[in-house]
């Protein structure tokens, strides 16, 4: 071999070494790019940390849990406190999704699965997951799909086996009914169904009968998310900003984006760019392993180290004081219609003809006011009265004038602004001056 040839091969190797050392979601990276990834995830982790409880509780341990041990960040302390908090929830009433969550952390966490506080979580998970798809034989309509796809993925995840053929075939029928995992095309339930998926296609053995289906599901669902993709200013989301995280991992388990690194890099970098003061929790869990480079799927097969799990340490507590100000400016006071609508669909049964739809008129509302607080301004002028609920993702609006969302029929207040859905929570959407905010009783399907 000529020394020129010997050369080329000697620094090609160092090349390679020196990349794989750089790996993303979208493949190997120069230093620079990874380095701006790594400082975000310790930033980010910080801020997830900061938001547990002296007990070791965040809103939603599994996730926050789960997405800090997938992120490696040195700032993760005392997982014991946590894994404690989730033994007692896993004895607790809880959803399906939310279940499945527990299953996932406590397998990422390196408990004993088979007895979690005294639960064989994966045996449970499977039995909730039938009684959640099947009633004396027959299907039904599950409370809801998105818990479903976590279910499966949790349990296909944590048992290196897929949950059984029929619960696979209903999640399969459910696409091929509607051509997608949920009426309005979203990403988020698109990408939950893939991740489930996935891992199903990855424990099938070439004779499966279902395996075909899969791969032609996988196929069109990855179509379907990927003309979701969307510009908006500097940015490329994928459906938008919340559900990019977990499509961009959808997608790249695939090897969708193989041959368009430049695209899958942009996407990235648009979730690196976000701020994360204000961001809630839940957002942070999401993002926080695709910054990383990890993936729930890499729990498969027992691809994550253990986090480690000192008893000894004290619940660290830390002080991340990075939010972005929420505007006070008192430059103007602008008007802001408010109605309140009851759709017939949200009763099964109820009387409605004496439900009416109310207008509120509420004027001076300082500018740049949060919709939360706008309430609040409404209710201390006896417009009104509201209830809501702390969750990851923030304060949920749950009851109306004393009108109760009943989650078990599947109903829920949903908000819009002129006519469409706003985009986040109460206490995260500002109106505008002469903005219509309608508050409507619903079904989620
Ligand atoms: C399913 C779902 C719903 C369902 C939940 C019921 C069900 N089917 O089980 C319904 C239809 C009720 C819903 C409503 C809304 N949702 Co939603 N929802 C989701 C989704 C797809 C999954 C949540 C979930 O089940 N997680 C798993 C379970 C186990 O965890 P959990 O903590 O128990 O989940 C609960 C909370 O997430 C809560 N919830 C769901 N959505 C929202 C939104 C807000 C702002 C809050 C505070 C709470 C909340 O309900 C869940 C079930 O109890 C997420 C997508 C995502 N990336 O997470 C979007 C998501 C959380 N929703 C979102 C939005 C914007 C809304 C609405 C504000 C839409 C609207 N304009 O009306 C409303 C909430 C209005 C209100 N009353 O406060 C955004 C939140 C963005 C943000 N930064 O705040 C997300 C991220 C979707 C997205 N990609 O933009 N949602």
């Amino acid at each position: 071999m000529s020394t020129v040839v010997c050369w080329l091969l000697i620094l090609c190797g160092i090349c390679g070494i020196a990349n794989a050392n750089y790996e993303t979601v979208c493949g190997s990276v120069e230093e620079s790019e990874y380095l701006a990834l790594q400082r975000n995830v310790d930033v980010l982790a910080r801020r997830l940390m900061s938001m547990r409880d002296d007990s070791g509780a965040w809103r939603s341990t599994p996730e926050a849990l789960a997405s800090l041990i997938l992120a490696k960040p040195d700032v993760l302390s005392n997982v014991d406190a946590s894994v404690a908090v989730l033994e007692n929830q896993a004895t607790q009433e809880t959803s399906l999704g939310r279940f499945a969550q527990i299953l996932l952390a406590a397998k990422a966490s390196c408990s004993n699965t088979t007895n979690f506080g005294g639960v064989n979580l994966a045996k449970e998970l499977k039995r909730r997951l039938n009684d959640e798809l099947m009633l004396n034989g027959t299907k039904r309509e599950p409370h809801g799909w998105y818990g479903v796809y976590l279910a499966v993925g949790a349990y296909c995840i944590s048992e290196n086996q897929s949950p059984g053929e029929s619960i696979v075939a209903r999640v399969l029928e459910r696409q091929e009914i509607r051509n997608n995992f949920h009426e309005s095309l979203s990403a988020d339930y698109t990408a939950q169904a893939m991740i489930a998926l996935t891992c199903v296609m990855r424990v099938s053995d070439a004779s499966d009968p279902t395996l075909a289906r899969i791969q032609r599901s996988l196929h069109s669902a990855s179509n379907s998310l990927l003309t979701a993709i969307n510009v908006e200013k500097d940015n490329v989301w994928i459906g938008n900003r919340y559900s990019t995280p977990k499509s961009l991992i959808a997608l790249t388990e695939n090897g969708k984006f193989a041959n368009q690194k430049r695209l899958c890099m942009k996407i990235l970098k648009s979730i690196n760019n976000r701020p994360a003061g204000r961001e809630p929790e839940a957002a942070l869990s999401q993002v926080l392993p695709v910054l990383k480079g990890t993936s729930k799927l890499q729990l498969m097969n027992d691809e994550v180290d253990c986090p480690s799990r000192d008893k000894s340490q004290e619940i660290q507590s830390i002080d991340e004081n990075i939010d972005e100000p929420i505007p006070t400016a008192r430059v103007a006071d602008i008007k802001i219609d408010l109605e309140f609508i009851i759709k017939p669909n949200a009763y099964l049964g109820g009387d409605l003809a004496s439900e009416n739809v109310t207008h509120f008129d509420v004027t001076r509302v300082p500018k740049g006011t949060i919709l939360h607080d706008t309430m609040v301004l409404a209710s201390q002028r006896e417009l009104m009265t509201f209830e809501t609920r702390d969750t990851s993702w923030g304060r949920s609006l749950v009851g109306i004038n004393g009108r109760r969302a009943n989650r078990s029929m599947r109903q829920y207040w949903s908000i819009g602004a002129n006519g469409k859905s706003i985009p986040v929570g109460i206490d995260r959407f500002i109106p505008s001056h002469g903005e219509k905010i309608s508050f409507t009783l619903t079904t989620w399907s």
